[in-house]
């Protein structure tokens, strides 16, 4: 018996609106959905992977493969009766996703990831004799770009160090360069890995902050722990806020050991150098994009890609003789709070990175892959770094409890390339079917399989260093003690802005701590590095600057340290162009495709969506409205006419110049905000039909550097293409310091 319906009562099917209903096959997967395809001994793929692809058939199933008839109602007794304990499918579905989740990193857990290949150029041959850096050698890649900090969820903009993880799927076995963009560390032994990052996470009472370094935990360990001060100093300046993934530097910061052909050996600094160059945002911009856009970093990376413009990078080294002090011009090669400045020591290329393919799924890729600077091919071996030692035994363990069990080299992301036919068996989660009876060596009854490998086969042999003859101690060595000349070279190669910049992070951060002990000494580990970097950052905290407890170093400055001065290339920069509906079109027009041309993203901003037709001509269609536009999303402004209040483009356009009151009056004020911001923050604007009215209600000078008032709206794209080579208009600072 069925009970009547309750008047008013939803109809138990409602009709769906735009479902379709005949049956098709699901699309097939994308190549990349199947990760890299397991190859028998001879190189050739051996079909397994056939069976691991999702999604097959177009019938919905249970995970056994049963087609079902209904997902959306659990069984019953009767419509509105109790759900029955038999209900298997409700209970599939619930179970699974009671477990979807898996732990997030303990470190760098919010990340976004990219394929892409890498080339050799052939100029490390001679010092390495890894078989990726041969000429024109083309090696499938996997990189994935975190936050340490911060939770999974956490925004993409935050002060902090960037991970710079690089999986080369090579012939010869997979490499894994995990890397930073920070080219040193904040410990110099593994060992003290739990205790800056405690210290580095939220407080344990509340909780809080997410994803930040301004609180009391990390500023006592670091400046009790003054080791640190490098690390530290690089996230107070620029480097701590990139302006995108595309547009950072990334380093191995430990020193490597490259072996040649011949066995000889060279030591080794990696380095990532962004063909973007490299460009930080500014901290007021920073703060602004954790809440307009927390996945601002995530979204810049894949929208590039998706658009065709791929970013780059070359790889290259610094060499060092394999000396047995292992110092170069007195700089301890095995300390990672050191660097070798590049005048030192220039970076060669020997490669190039291009990202080319967003991850058709966040979790099965981006989540899942397991990064280990274990993960080593024959030609490149490790030094006894004693940070890097520690990191050799973290990773292979944090994956064993992140992704469950000893077989996530399985997981698709994770398979190597090059053959595998280890010894390994069995465990959670075993998705290998191994054949064969003697998984042990030596053995008769696999017909002695597998074989052992010589160096002459490929085999990776460990360089036979000599170890030191040495007694038994828990010690650092000497020249690990010097912690401030190398901060104090950073500081002394920073141009004029980016020394501003650094001086406000720290203001802002000790000013952010409750203890005044911790702000006091953080003077006294500034006073080390520079009298006046310290007296600065006293005076916005309110405190006598200390005196220094160390002489100054009498180190020369690295230009190449800083991020000014040079001009970098525009494509893919965003820029945004606000548009009246009833001003310019045909302007804002010409400017979008003068924009497009150059390679740039054009933006067009109006008072409401849809599409800019009022002039007859082809409509213009609309990307933000002033509802959902904001400064920090463009790298330059464009004005073209003046969006009054509420859409009515009349009023203020008609503003004479210098009645800034009037003008203000009747602009939108979020576009008065945004060019206000765009100012501040020190970006190329230009504006042309009238526009400059707008300019001047906001309080944006007319004359100021990097501020142009054009004829037209393909005048004013030209003026912003001189500006943004580099990147911002530094020549504004020191007008605009309140943006630092
Ligand atoms: Fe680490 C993740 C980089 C020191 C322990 N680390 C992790 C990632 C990057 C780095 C980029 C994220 C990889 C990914 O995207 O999955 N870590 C570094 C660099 C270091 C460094 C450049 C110093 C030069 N790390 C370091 C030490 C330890 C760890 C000294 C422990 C002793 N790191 C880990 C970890 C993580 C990790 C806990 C978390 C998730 C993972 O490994 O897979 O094992």
């Amino acid at each position: 018996m069925t009970n009547p319906p309750i008047p008013g009562a939803p109809s138990p099917e409602p009709p769906s609106l735009d479902e379709p209903t005949e049956v098709r096959e699901p699309l097939p997967p994308k190549p990349d959905q199947t990760g890299p395809e397991t190859v028998g001994p001879t190189g050739q793929p051996t079909g397994a992977d056939r069976a691991r692809v999702a999604q097959s058939g177009a019938y919905l199933t249970t995970a056994q493969g049963a087609r079902l008839y209904d997902t959306d109602h659990s069984l019953k007794a009767g419509p509105r009766g109790p759900v029955l304990l038999q209900d298997h499918h409700l209970r599939e579905k619930i179970t699974h996703f009671d477990h979807e989740r898996i732990p997030e990193r303990v470190v760098h857990a919010r990340g976004a990831a990219a394929h892409g290949v890498f080339r050799g150029y052939g100029t490390a041959s001679g010092v390495c004799r890894a078989a990726f850096l041969g000429k024109d050698v083309e090696t499938p890649v996997f990189v994935r770009f975190s936050t340490v900090l911060g939770s999974r969820g956490s925004a993409d903009t935050v002060r902090d160090t960037r991970g710079f993880a690089t999986k080369f799927y090579t012939s010869e076995g997979t490499f894994d360069l995990v890397g930073n963009n920070i080219p040193v560390f904040f410990i110099q032994d593994a060992i003290k890995f739990p205790d800056v990052i405690h210290a580095g996470k939220p407080h344990p009472d509340r909780e809080i902050p997410q994803a930040q370094s301004a609180h009391d935990t990390f500023w006592d360990f670091v400046t009790l722990h003054t080791e640190a001060t490098h690390h530290t100093l690089w996230n107070m300046s620029d480097r701590g806020i990139p302006r995108s993934y595309r547009m950072m530097e990334g380093f191995g910061v430990h020193t490597f050991r490259l072996v040649a052909a011949d066995g000889s050996t060279t030591l080794a600094k990696f380095h990532w150098k962004p063909k973007l160059g490299v460009h930080s945002l500014v901290w007021e911009e920073a703060q602004i994009i954790n809440g307009m856009d927390p996945d601002f970093h995530r979204r810049d990376l894949a929208d590039a890609i998706e658009a065709g413009a791929f970013p780059q990078w070359e790889l290259g080294v610094q060499t060092f003789p394999d000396t047995p002090e292992q110092t170069f011009e007195g700089i301890d090669l095995l300390d990672p709070t050191n660097i070798v400045p590049e005048e030192l020591a220039p970076v060669q290329p020997i490669g190039l990175l291009t990202l080319n393919a967003n991850p058709s799924n966040y979790f099965a890729e981006t989540e899942q892959v397991a990064f280990h600077p274990g993960h080593l091919v024959p030609g490149i071996d490790i030094t006894d770094d004693p940070l890097l030692s520690g990191r050799l035994f973290s990773y292979l363990d944090t994956q064993i409890s992140r992704l469950g069990g000893p077989n996530f080299g399985q997981i698709p992301i994770n398979r190597p390339h090059a053959p595998v036919n280890d010894m390994l068996r069995d465990g959670m989660h075993q998705t290998a079917v191994h054949r064969g009876v003697a998984p042990y060596r030596p053995n008769s009854l696999d017909g002695g399989c597998p074989f052992l490998a010589g160096a002459d086969t490929g085999a990776y042999v460990e360089t036979p260093v000599t170890v030191p003859e040495a007694k038994k101690e828990r010690s650092a060595p000497e020249t690990f003690a010097d912690h401030f000349s190398q901060p104090r070279r950073f500081w002394l190669s920073m141009t004029p802005p980016e020394r501003e910049h650094i001086i406000g992070a720290y203001t802002f951060e000790l000013g952010k701590c409750y203890e005044q002990a911790i702000k006091e000494r953080g003077l006294k580990v500034l006073a080390n590095i520079d009298a006046e970097l310290c007296r600065r950052v006293a005076e916005g905290l309110g405190l006598p600057a200390p005196e220094p407890t160390v002489p100054a170093a009498d180190v020369a400055p690295s230009p190449a340290l800083s991020q000014l001065g040079r001009e970098w290339p525009v494509e893919g920069r965003i820029v945004g162009i606000v548009a009246a509906p009833d001003g310019d079109l045909e302007g804002v027009r010409a400017a979008r495709s003068a924009l497009l041309e150059a390679g740039l993203v054009p933006l067009v901003v109006a008072p409401a969506g849809g599409m800019l037709d009022g002039d007859g001509g082809d409509p213009v269609a609309v990307q933000r409205t002033f509802a959902t536009a904001r400064s920090t999303e463009f790298d330059a402004l464009l004005l073209a006419g003046v969006p009054a209040r509420g859409g009515d483009a009349g009023g203020a356009r008609d503003a004479k110049a210098g009645d800034a009151a009037t003008a203000a009056r009747g602009v939108d004020p979020r576009v008065l905000l945004m060019a206000s911001e765009a100012f501040r923050h020190a970006k190329a604007i230009a504006v042309w039909a009238g526009a400059q009215a707008a300019l001047e209600a906001a309080g944006v000078p007319l004359d100021a550097p990097g501020v142009a008032v054009a004829e037209s709206g393909e005048r004013a794209v030209a003026e912003v293409l001189t500006l943004l080579p580099a990147h911002r208009v530094w020549e504004r600072f020191p007008a605009t310091l309140g943006a630092s």
